[in-house]
């Protein structure tokens, strides 16, 4: 559908000065042939943000952050804002992950105005929904996800300013994965609620799977359909790892 895939790696808080060469190690062995079809982002610590965009500088790898505040500036203690990632050269930041949601009571109006703030400082937002094992059990997750979109959703979003990123929270670091069946099912679905959001731009936005996406199952996962590329975590710390993962779209 002429979307061009993305590769995003999120090291949570993982990462110390000392990871740095992973980011080095990502982007050279990076071949052009490969970064022609795909986009590449690492999403380090903010701790890093500065020194893993100078290390991807004049390379096509992509520096974004895992969280931001709304606002662009305050007495926000501990927060950093969309204009200072954006400051430092990071072009991307995550909104509402599934850790965030559970460990800080973001909630779907929090995602919104994240993902304005986002918008705001010119960084593209990846917004994340998901459902957990309970509602998927329950017969939910469909519009489990489909809620947390349309909220979430800032009004005219774009393909250039928003990717969704589809995570179910019971595949999150736990090396369980849905079938493609129930993958393709859900970015049907989202697909779908895109389309009645945002209209004429909804197949410009790309949507991404996460949750235990390794080398050994990205071929399959990124070949289903309406899957526009992976939001990685555990096998992003490793550049060998994430490497195999870009390589599914060779
Ligand atoms: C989902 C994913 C990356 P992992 O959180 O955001 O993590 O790949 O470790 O399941």
């Amino acid at each position: 559908e002429g979307r061009r895939p993305l590769v995003a790696g999120n090291w949570k808080m993982n990462g110390l000065r000392s990871s740095v060469p992973t980011v080095e190690a990502i982007r050279d062995g990076l071949p052009p042939a490969l970064t022609d079809k795909i986009d590449v982002l690492i999403c380090p610590p903010a701790t890093l943000i500065s020194s893993c965009v100078a290390a991807v500088y004049g390379s096509p790898v992509a520096i974004g952050g895992q969280n931001l505040h709304a606002r662009p500036s305050g007495a926000f203690t501990g927060s950093i804002s969309a204009e200072m990632f954006a400051d430092l050269g990071a072009t991307y930041v995550i909104v509402g992950h599934s850790e965030r949601r559970a460990y800080h009571y973001e909630t779907d109006d929090g995602v919104h105005a994240k993902a304005l703030g986002a918008r705001r400082a010119g960084l593209r937002g990846i917004i994340c929904v998901g459902e957990t094992m309970e509602e998927r059990q329950q017969g939910r997750a469909l519009d489990i996800v489909r809620a947390q979109l349309a909220i979430g959703l800032p009004k005219g979003a774009t393909g250039d300013d928003t990717v969704i990123a589809y995570e179910p929270v019971w595949a999150i670091g736990s090396g369980r994965t849905p079938t493609a069946k129930e993958i393709a099912e859900v970015h049907a679905s989202l697909r779908e609620m895109l389309d009645k959001l945002v209209g004429e731009e909804a197949h410009k936005i790309r949507i991404l799977y996460g949750g235990s996406v390794k080398p050994s199952n990205a071929r399959e996962l990124m070949a289903v359909e309406n899957v526009d590329g992976a939001l990685v975590g555990g096998a992003s710390l490793v550049a060998e790892d994430f490497l195999g993962i870009c390589r599914a779209y060779e």
